[in-house]
C-alpha cells in the first residue's frame, strides 16, 4: 500500500519585495509532484489543507489545482483533501462537486469543517472506508469551538482546543473497522519546529494538540500546517512541510513524503522539489561577490552602515528582493511584544498581556470580568 502526503501549498502566495508583489512558481513543483504520482502509482494521495493562501483565491490559481487533480487522476485510487485555516472551506466544499466529471466512481474526497460540523450535528461522524484502509479527516477547526468545551465541559482553557481534537477523533474511531487507519490533520501538534514567518494568529498556546491526544492506533499520521517537514514524536506523525518556501524564514528543504505500509509499519521517504531558494545575506566587504554567486537564488541583503549609492547598486541585482536594516536589540524586544499581543482570539488574555506589557502592572479585575464575560456570551451564541 503505497502513499503520497502533500501539505501547505498555499497557492496563490505572493510575497512582497521592493521590485513590487513577487509571484511564487507554484507551477513547476506541482508539475514535479504529478511525475512522481505518475511514477510511484499510488494507492492514496493525501493533501493536508492550506491548498490556496487567499480565501478569495484567483480563478487562475483554482485551475491550477483542478489541472493538478485531473492529471493524477488516473494515477491514483483515491485523492482526499482536508481544508486548513488558509482555505476557503465553502469554496473548497463546493469544488468536491468535480468529483464527478472526472471518473466513473468517485476517487477524490474533500472534506471541509462545514462537513465535519454537519456529520457531527447529524450524528453520522465516520471514517472514509475503502477495503482495509479507514481514512480519518480532521480538517482546521476554529478555537471558538475549543471554548465552548470550556464554557460547557470546564475543560481548562489550554488544553480545551486538544480536547475538541481528540473528542472528534474518538468520535470516528468508535465507527472504524478498517485494519489500516490513517489520520489527516490540519492542526498545530506541540513540540512540532516553526519556521520564522509562520503566522502567530494560528500558532500559538492556543491552538494546539497535545501529542498524547493522537491516537496510537493510527498506522500513519499526515499532517498541515506547520511548514517544515519533521517527524513529531516517537511515533509515525509526520508534517510534509510546504512543498516550496513561501518567505526567507522558511530556508530549510521543501519537498513532499512518499510512503509505503510494510508490514504494519509506515516506511517514508522525502523527496525533496526543485525551487528557488530564498537566502539572507548580511553586509560584507564582498557582499557583490556573494550576490553574484548566489543568482540563483533570491536574496534578502541586511545591512548596518551601507550608504545610499552602495544600496542602490545592490537593489539593481534582479535576484536581491528585500533590503532590510539591522534591527538593534532594543527594537527587536519591542517588536516581540507588540507580537505578542496579536491573539485576537483570546480577548481576555489579549487585556492581560497589554496590561504586562505596555502598562508593566496587573489588570484591573473588574474589566478583566466584564471581558470574561463578554467572550462568554459571544461563543456560546452560536
Ligand atoms: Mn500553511
Amino acid at each position: 500500500m503505497k502513499f503520497v502526503h502533500v501539505s501547505d501549498i498555499h497557492l496563490g502566495k505572493k510575497l512582497k519585495t521592493i521590485k513590487g508583489d513577487l509571484e511564487l512558481d507554484f507551477y513547476s513543483p506541482l508539475k514535479q509532484i504529478k511525475e512522481i504520482i505518475h511514477q510511484v502509482k499510488p494507492n492514496f494521495v493525501f493533501i493536508c489543507g492550506d491548498i490556496f493562501h487567499h480565501k478569495n483565491h484567483s480563478a487562475d490559481v483554482e485551475e491550477m489545482f483542478i489541472e493538478f487533480l485531473i492529471k493524477i487522476n488516473d494515477y491514483v485510487d483515491f485523492i482526499f483533501i482536508i481544508s486548513g485555516n488558509h482555505d476557503n472551506e465553502k469554496r473548497l466544499y463546493n469544488f468536491s462537486l468535480f468529483n464527478k466529471f472526472l471518473s466513473k466512481e468517485q476517487k477524490i474526497f474533500i472534506y471541509t469543517s462545514i462537513d465535519l460540523m454537519n456529520d457531527i450535528k447529524h450524528e453520522r461522524v465516520s471514517p472514509f472506508s475503502v477495503g482495509e484502509v479507514d481514512v480519518v479527516v480532521l480538517p482546521f477547526l476554529e478555537y471558538k469551538l475549543a471554548l465552548n468545551a470550556f464554557y460547557n465541559l470546564d475543560i481548562p482553557k489550554e488544553f480545551a482546543y486538544s480536547f475538541v481534537y481528540s473528542s472528534i477523533m474518538k468520535n470516528f474511531l468508535q465507527q472504524s473497522k478498517g485494519k489500516f487507519k490513517f489520520l489527516l490533520g490540519h492542526m498545530y501538534v506541540e513540540n512540532s519546529v516553526l519556521g520564522n514567518t509562520e503566522a502567530r494568529n494560528y500558532i500559538n498556546d492556543s491552538y494546539y494538540v497535545r501529542l498524547g491526544d493522537i491516537d496510537e492506533s493510527f498506522v500513519y499520521v499526515a499532517l498541515g500546517h506547520v511548514h517544515k517537514f519533521q517527524k513529531i514524536g516517537p511515533r509515525n506523525i509526520y508534517y510534509s512541510g510546504s512543498i516550496i518556501p513561501l518567505d526567507f524564514g522558511e530556508n530549510f528543504d521543501h519537498g513532499i513524503i512518499v510512503g509505503q505500509i510494510v508490514n504494519n509499519f509506515p516506511k517514508i521517504e522525502f523527496i525533496k522539489l526543485n525551487y528557488k531558494e530564498f537566502i539572507t545575506i548580511r553586509e560584507s566587504k564582498n557582499i557583490f561577490d556573494e550576490i553574484e554567486k548566489n543568482k540563483d537564488k533570491f536574496i534578502k541583503v541586511i545591512y548596518s552602515s551601507l550608504d545610499y549609492e552602495i544600496l542602490e547598486k545592490i537593489a539593481k541585482f534582479d535576484n536581491v528582493i528585500k533590503l532590510q536594516k539591522e534591527i538593534i536589540e532594543e527594537k527587536k524586544n519591542l517588536e516581540r511584544s507588540t507580537d505578542e499581543l496579536i491573539d485576537p482570539f483570546d480577548v481576555v488574555k489579549m487585556y492581560q498581556r497589554y496590561y504586562e506589557i505596555e502598562k508593566k502592572s496587573k489588570s484591573n479585575p473588574s474589566i478583566m470580568a466584564l471581558l470574561t464575560n463578554i467572550e462568554k456570551t459571544i461563543n456560546l451564541e452560536n
